[in-house]
This record gives C-alpha cells, sequence and structure tokens, in this order.
C-alpha cells in the first residue's frame, strides 16, 4: 500500500544488474499457519558493470526475515538495511553466497501473487513482481539463475509437490510430512518459477519430439475435475506437434505439467515446465462449457505452450520489453487457431476485439506505446495493447517479409538469443539480418501510441485508363506523445471489376502487372500510387484481412458494400463490408433516434443479409458472423459522443427489423441445425461450432419476436441440449425475453443442476448481469449475496462485476449514475483484497471522457472518490491519477 507518492519507472533509466545470481537454492516448509522459505543464492559481480563492489539491493516485499547469512557469516542488524521493499548489504568480495530464511504467510493472501492458496492447494504466481513476495531477490527478467527447488509439506493433505524442472529426489520427513526435490536445468528469471502442494490428480500422456524424446505430459487437477482434461491435453499435443512444424521449435524438458487452479488473477502462466492455470482454461467438458470455452482452452493451453521458446528460452531484459513476448506469442497462438480452425473467421473474432477495446484503450488515459516509456505499476501494462496491438504489429512484420522471410527472421531470432534476456529492437533486429531489410522506420509501431487514421482517397482517368489511390495517413495524440511521425502500413489490397474478379495489378513504372493481390507500403503522411491499364474504373478491395491496425476511411457508398460482401474473393473483407454497411445503418438510426424521428432502417440492409443467410455454400460461421451486428461497444467506440440509449435502442429496433423481415429464412436455418445437433452427440468441431453459432444467433433474432413457436423451440433446445452452448444460449436468450416466468424457472433449474461446479455458475452469473433489461444494478447487487458468489474469485469478479460494467451498457450508464457508485464501491473493497483485479475493474469508468457532460461528471465523481481513499494500491492509484489527469 501507498505511503507517499508511488515511483515512475523509466525505459530510459534502464541499467544492467550490478550483480548475478548463478544458482538458486530454495526449500519451502509449507504450513496452514506460515510458510518457511530459505534461500541460497550463490551471487557475482556483474562484470559487464565493473570490479567494484557496490552495495547489493534485493527485492523484498510483505517478508518477515529470520535470519540472513553472508558466506559463513551470521549478519545482525546493523549489517544491512531493511525497507519496505528492500534488503540492502554490503558484499566483501566479487563471488559470495547469501542464505537468508524468511516467515511469509500464504494462507492470508488474497492478492494471488506470489505463494497463495487456492481453495485447498498451495500456488504461485510470479510475473511480473511477485517472487519478491516469496524470499529476497533480485527480481528482475535480466536475472537468470539456475534453480533448485525442495517443498516439503503435511503428506496426506499434500501428496503432490512440484516446481520447475525434473524431480531429482524425495522422502518422508517425521510427523506425516514429505519432501520433493525439483532442478530446472534452464537458466531462467524468478518470474518463471512455480511451486504447487496439493491434493490433486492428472492425466498423464506423452508426446514425442522431432527429435524422438519422449516427453511426459501431466496436467493436475482437484479430482472432481479429473474428467474435463482430455480437451487441454489433446491441445497440448496439437500446440507442440504446431511449434515443430511451423517455427521448427521442440520442447526441451522431459516432462511438462498443467496445474488448474480456481483462484487466478488472469488466464495463466507460462511458468518453465510447470504451467499454472485459471481453471477456466483448463477444464472443458461438453456439458459444462461452451464452443467459446473449448476454443480459449485451445489457444490459452497453446500460448502458454508457446512461451517456451517465445519468452523463456529467449525472456525480456526489462518490463517494457513485455510485448517482445506477449505480442509475438499472442501472434503465434492466433496463427495456430487459425491453422486448426477457420482462418477467416478467427481473424474476424481477432479484429472486432480489437477494433472494440484496444482501439478504446489506445485512445484512452492509459494509452501507452507497445512498448511503454514508464510505468508506476507493471501489471497494469499487461493491456491489450502490449498483448493484441502487439500481436499485430508482428502479424505486419510477416505481412512485409513474408512467410518464408519471416521465418528465417524468427530462427534467427531464436538461435541469435537463445537463453538471453533481450529487447524489442533485438527481435526486430533479427528480422532486418535475416531479410536484408531496413525496417528503422518500421520500429515507430513499437514507440508511438495512438491508432493511426488511414483516408484513402480515388479518381479515375478514362482516357488514360489509370486509377490512383491517394492515401493520408494521421495519428492522434496520446498521453505524453503529442506528435507522431508517420508508420509504415502495409496496405493487402485488390481491385475488383464489375463481375468482382481481381483485375492484374501494374503500378506506374512497372513494365507489366505483379499479381492480382498486393501489400502497398504507405509510409508517408501522404502518399498515392497509380494502376495502369484499367479500361473501367475498379473497386477497390482494401486492407485485406486487417493487414494493418488502422482506422480506415474510404467513401464507399451502401452499394459499392454490398457489392463487396456479396462478391469480394477476401472472405475478411466479405464480413468487413457487411460491417461498414451495419455501422452506417445504425448510425443513421442512432441520428433518428436522437432527433425523436421516426425509425426507418436502411432496406438493403436486410436484403444484404437475406441473401447471406440464402447462401448455403457460404461456411454458417461466417453466416452467424455476418448475422451479428456491431456490437453496442463497438459502436461507442467509433462515436464522437456515445449516446448509450440511442445506441442501444436503435441498434435493437434493427435487430427487430431484421428478425420480423427475415422470420421464415432464420426459423428454417434454426430448424436445421438444431435437428442436426439432435442427431449426433457434441464435439468441438470447427463444422458443428459453426453449425451451432449459426443457430444460436438465429434463436437471438427469432426470440425477438415473442412468437410462442418460438418460445417452445428456445425451451425445448434449454432442456434438451447435451451440450452447455446450446443450454446456456437458450438461457441467456430467454433471460433477455419479456418471458417472466420460463426465465425464473430456467435460471433456477440451471442453477440447482449446476451450484456444484463453479465455471458453470460463473457463466451463470454472466448471463443476469448482461442483461440489458431494467434493473440491471438491483439484479447484479442481489447477485452478490448469492452463495456461489465472492469477491475474492477473480472469475467471479469478472462473470458479474466485470460483465455488468462491459457489457450492460444501458445499465451500467443508468442516469442517476448509480452504476458508477456501484462499480466504485467494489474497487475500493477490491484495492485492499486484490489491487491488479481492482485496478482492471476500473477499465470501464476510465472512458469517461466518450460522454455526455452529465456522464462525465458522474464519473469523473466516482474516480475522485477513489482517488480519496487512504491506502491505495500502486495499481489503482496509476489507473485512476492518469484517468483523470
Ligand atoms: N505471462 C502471463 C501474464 C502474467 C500477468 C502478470 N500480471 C500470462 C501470459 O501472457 O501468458
Ligand atoms: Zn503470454
Amino acid at each position: 500500500m501507498r505511503n507517499d507518492q508511488p515511483k515512475v519507472i523509466f525505459l530510459k533509466d534502464y541499467q544492467a544488474p550490478d550483480y548475478l545470481i548463478d544458482e538458486t537454492h530454495l526449500t519451502f516448509e509449507l504450513f496452514e499457519d506460515q510458510t518457511l522459505v530459505h534461500a541460497q543464492l550463490i551471487l557475482r559481480r556483474n562484470p559487464a558493470r565493473g570490479t567494484d563492489l557496490p552495495p547489493l539491493v534485493l527485492d523484498g516485499q510483505q517478508l518477515e526475515l529470520l535470519s540472513l547469512k553472508l558466506d559463513d557469516r551470521e549478519l545482525t542488524a546493523g549489517d544491512y538495511q531493511l525497507d519496505d521493499s528492500h534488503l540492502t548489504l554490503q558484499p566483501a568480495q566479487a563471488s559470495f553466497v547469501i542464505d537468508s530464511t524468511v516467515r511469509i504467510h500464504p494462507e492470508a493472501n488474497t492478492a494471488l501473487e506470489g505463494l497463495y492458496k487456492s481453495g485447498k492447494m498451495f500456488c504461485t504466481q510470479c510475473e511480473a513482481e511477485g517472487f519478491r513476495k516469496i524470499t529476497y531477490y533480485l527480481d528482475r527478467p535480466d536475472v537468470m539463475s539456475k534453480f533448485t527447488t525442495t517443498l516439503s509439506a503435511d503428506k496426506q493433505r499434500y501428496p503432490v509437490l512440484l516446481s520447475n524442472g525434473n524431480p531429482i529426489a524425495s522422502g518422508e520427513e517425521e510427523g506425516g510430512r514429505h519432501w520433493a526435490t525439483w532442478q530446472d536445468p534452464f537458466m531462467k528469471p524468478a518470474y518463471l518459477f512455480a511451486l504447487v502442494a496439493g491434493d490433486l490428480w492428472c492425466l498423464e500422456d506423452s508426446f514425442t519430439t522431432m527429435s524422438q524424446r519422449e516427453v511426459a505430459l501431466r496436467i493436475y487437477v482437484e479430482p472432481e475435475n479429473i474428467g474435463k482434461l482430455q480437451h487441454a491435453m489433446d491441445s497440448l499435443k496439437k500446440s507442440m506437434k504446431w511449434d515443430e512444424e511451423v517455427y521448427g521449435r521442440e520442447y526441451d524438458l522431459d516432462i511438462f505439467m498443467i496445474v488448474a487452479v480456481n483462484d487466478f488473477n488472469m488466464g495463466a502462466m507460462e511458468n518453465k515446465g510447470l504451467n499454472i492455470f485459471n481453471s477456466s482454461c483448463v477444464l472443458a467438458h461438453p456439458e459444462t462449457a461452451t464452443d467459446a470455452a473449448h476454443q480459449r482452452v485451445e489457444a490459452v493451453v497453446a500460448h502458454e505452450y508457446f512461451h517456451n521458446w517465445s519468452g523463456n528460452r529467449v525472456t525480456c531484459r526489462d518490463w517494457f520489453q513485455l510485448s517482445l513476448k506477449e505480442g509475438f506469442t499472442v501472434f503465434r497462438d492466433a496463427e495456430f487457431s487459425a491453422d486448426m480452425n477457420s482462418r477467416t473467421v478467427k481473424r474476424i473474432e481477432d479484429v472486432a476485439f480489437l477494433r472494440t477495446n484496444q482501439f478504446a484503450e489506445d485512445a484512452g488515459p492509459m494509452a501507452h506505446a507497445v512498448r511503454p516509456e514508464s510505468f508506476i505499476e507493471i501489471s497494469n501494462f499487461y493491456t491489450l495493447t502490449v498483448y493484441e496491438k502487439g500481436s499485430e504489429v508482428v502479424r505486419m512484420l510477416r505481412t512485409l517479409l513474408g512467410a518464408k522471410g519471416f521465418r528465417q527472421g524468427s530462427d534467427l531470432y531464436f538461435d541469435r538469443h537463445d537463453g538471453q534476456a533481450v529487447t524489442c529492437d533485438d527481435f526486430i533486429n533479427a528480422m532486418e539480418d535475416a531479410n536484408g531489410v531496413d525496417l528503422t522506420q518500421f520500429k515507430r509501431w513499437y514507440s508511438q501510441a495512438g491508432t493511426p487514421r488511414l483516408e484513402v482517397s480515388e479518381s479515375y482517368d478514362p482516357a488514360a485508363n489509370t486509377y490512383r489511390l491517394a492515401f493520408r495517413q494521421s495519428c492522434p495524440a496520446s498521453p505524453g506523445q503529442s506528435e507522431k511521425l508517420p508508420f509504415v502500413i502495409p496496405v493487402e489490397l485488390a481491385l475488383l471489376d464489375s463481375q468482382g474478379r481481381e483485375l492484374p495489378l501494374q503500378l506506374m513504372g512497372e513494365g507489366a502487372p505483379v499479381g492480382i493481390v498486393r501489400v502497398l507500403q504507405v509510409t508517408e503522411s501522404e502518399q498515392a500510387f497509380t494502376f495502369l491499364n484499367l479500361a473501367d474504373k475498379p473497386l477497390p478491395s482494401l486492407l485485406r484481412g486487417f493487414s494493418a491496425p488502422v482506422k480506415l476511411h474510404f467513401p464507399y457508398s451502401r452499394d459499392q458494400l454490398m457489392f463487396l460482401m456479396q462478391y469480394d474473393s477476401d472472405g475478411f473483407n466479405r464480413w468487413e463490408a457487411g460491417q461498414q454497411l451495419a455501422v452506417q445503418v445504425l448510425q443513421e438510426l442512432v441520428g433518428q433516434t436522437q432527433r425523436g424521428d421516426s425509425l426507418l432502417l436502411d432496406p438493403r440492409l436486410i436484403d444484404a443479409l437475406r441473401s447471406v443467410l440464402g447462401n448455403e455454400a457460404l461456411d454458417p460461421a461466417m453466416v452467424a458472423e455476418m448475422l451479428a451486428l456491431p456490437s453496442e461497444a463497438y459502436l461507442t467506440e467509433i462515436s464522437e459522443v456515445a449516446d448509450v440509449e440511442a445506441i442501444h435502442s436503435a441498434r435493437e429496433f434493427a435487430r427487430l427489423e431484421l428478425a420480423t423481415a427475415l422470420k421464415s429464412q432464420l426459423l428454417q436455418r434454426y430448424q436445421q441445425a438444431r435437428a442436426a445437433s439432435r442427431a449426433e452427440p457434441y464435439a468441438a468441431t470447427a463444422e458443428q461450432i459453426a453449425r451451432r453459432g449459426l443457430q444460436n444467433i438465429a434463436l437471438s433474432y427469432l426470440m425477438l419476436l415473442g412468437d410462442a413457436e418460438v418460445l417452445a423451440a428456445c425451451e425445448e433446445q434449454f432442456a434438451n441440449a447435451d451440450n452447455m452452448t446450446e443450454r446456456l444460449h437458450a438461457m441467456a436468450v430467454l433471460v433477455n425475453s419479456s418471458h417472466e416466468a420460463e426465465k425464473s424457472r430456467v435460471l433456477a433449474q440451471f442453477a440447482e443442476q449446476f451450484k456444484d461446479d463453479p465455471l458453470v455458475m460463473d457463466q451463470w452469473f454472466s448471463v443476469q448481469a448482461g442483461c440489458s433489461r431494467p434493473g440491471g444494478l438491483e439484479r447484479v447487487q442481489a447477485l452478490m449475496t448469492h452463495p456461489a458468489f465472492s469477491l475474492k474469485n477473480p472469475n467471479k469478479v469478472r462473470s458479474l462485476i466485470g460483465a455488468f460494467a462491459n457489457q450492460n451498457a444501458v445499465n451500467f450508464h443508468c442516469a442517476d449514475g448509480a452504476g458508477y457508485r456501484f462499480l466504485a464501491d467494489q474497487v475500493i473493497t477490491l484495492n485492499a483484497l486484490n489491487p491488479q483485479i481492482a485496478s482492471r475493474l476500473l477499465t470501464p469508468l476510465t472512458r469517461w471522457r466518450k460522454y455526455a457532460p452529465a456522464r462525465q461528471a458522474q464519473m469523473r465523481e466516482q474516480l475522485q472518490r477513489i482517488m480519496a481513499e487512504p491506502a491505495l494500491s500502486p495499481d489503482v492509484y496509476e489507473v485512476v491519477s492518469k484517468s483523470l489527469a
């Protein structure tokens, strides 16, 4: 907690460590009321920093120091200095050994950082700076050490004792205790340290690597969840294979373990050889997990596994370089998911998420570059910008270098830096060196925050048969960055003729056409490209596959968008044309609503979606994506001033009009899909997932009509579905309907059936928290007293309070400001319990500039109320103070 102004850390102040820790020997004595940690550190002066002997400053927080030795000398209070967060002492030689014993209290650790208890098991979370809550250490990623870890605990309560690396010894002690020693042969920073002790069962399997080594695979859970691991295990094996095939990367230890825990601040953690996962990202069973949850498990298992190379073997020099491992690894997991499922659908989902959420972050008070320049609390920088925009930056590199050049670059990067802690520049330099290109200007994507705007205009010269595209890029100011220099923007494009065929592309200065799809590089503020030999004016298909994270503006007419929706050969851009059409139509409805005009939906949107629905050749997953109107959150993001009620009612009006006009087609596709579903058992295959996606969105539309036959279908789906995807969706549409009696009945039935399954109850909370019908806040407040709810469990906080504040705009933004007050109250309570979760929960309040003055004032008032709290954590302090600045 904060006593004085928290310190700002700057990238420009980076200095290599004064000392290195060659070996780390840890012993944990785990008890119910305390844990003793003995650490033996083999240290030496970092030769790169000189030969003098500056004081050694170890990080340490919330530790009770019981004993301290320097070499063989017991130190007493006068020999060292101790404050809130450091232990400082003076070495006498260049090489020395420190032995310390500290007492810590994992049983009382509600922040879920360092060593803590999740239910009955002990586990750790050290990234970014949690290791300093375990023992005194040089807790920074550029200090890499060889770890040997011994755990001792009561054998009956904690039969399983795990840490990183390989098990090397174990034994029994008096008093019913036992111990185990693990050794990790790879040097690693402390943030990758992990230990687990508990009564766990595991699913075992094995994987033979490309060099024919046998790796034991184990996924550990509490006994009641042993039946929900197959999907995660399959995902792990697919990930291991994929990384060999696509990146040539092989796993390096003899054992790879995953442990599922219920109380976890984020999705999962890539500790070397011992990944620790939020149970929501491991457990999957058709009856309890939706298709989306299955896909998330697959993606997160892959992501953490891929970190073994992009993060662990090659790690970050300092936390400003976080995107070095996170952006790259998100890119890797996205490509893996694209290869395992539908590539186009994966891209659509990722882009919709990025544009709605990361673009909002990039335009808000916490905006920062992919490589930030400063922070107060690093936990606040595990952001959409570092992760998702970071991944887009890596994707652009691949677009620019081509698949082969990119692979040569990644090979060089891994070879050159294996075992090192490096920077984003090192990554780019490897890409440059492997390809003989200059990426100096490209590096601005790492240093400049904000979303570039790319305006494109066209002109056609029928006499010369030339077509000119003029690009103008700009980027709004961000906190601390007023001037932005031009980015390198790869624009993948094609030019279509009146039949939708891609035309040969010959640029001015070229002797012949070069392909029909090309990547132009826009590098100047203003830049034009002229295409030759075009007998008619073409229609451009721009920024295909969302080739750069920018806001593209081209003056398409609605008819042109309808044409692209139907004929663009790029699936992503077909969807994108539909979204742009829907945005135009919805914005028109928002205007009508605000003026009090009668609402009129442009019939072209109905026609366009009718033909999508009627297209049996189109992947049903694409049909579902195209039927989904842009979300309220996205419409908010693209508004100058967001009118919450007008956006909601305009969008609901459009949905009802579409449902009415398309009822027969929707019903036909619904019934077809539901019948297929009844005819075969659930499988999480791409084909079935696509079918259920279309079935469910069709049901959402149909339920707006209030028909008895649709209600009956919905209840049938709820009652008879053999899987959570159909059951949960049926419940969600009922909850959002006006069928009060049916709604209460299914909610009660669902809760009774799944009351002992916390992950399913999370979904039950979410569905209700997201319900936009009046009275949302009261419902959420009532649910907070439900026995399955707990503020101490991050999944519960996210699924109830988070879902309310992020996915229920009309209720969260209710006119009297009660939604804001409620959120501020929760942030204040959580600030003391779990600062990381408190600070995450704040996000919707930080977006106050998007709204009209009255709302702005109410939101700011709550931020100020939080700011006035006495013991603010640095996490919350940083977000609130930057939001008010
Ligand atoms: N590297 C971890 C994130 C740790 C967050 C710490 N506050 C999970 C991941 O990105 O794989
Ligand atoms: Zn990661």
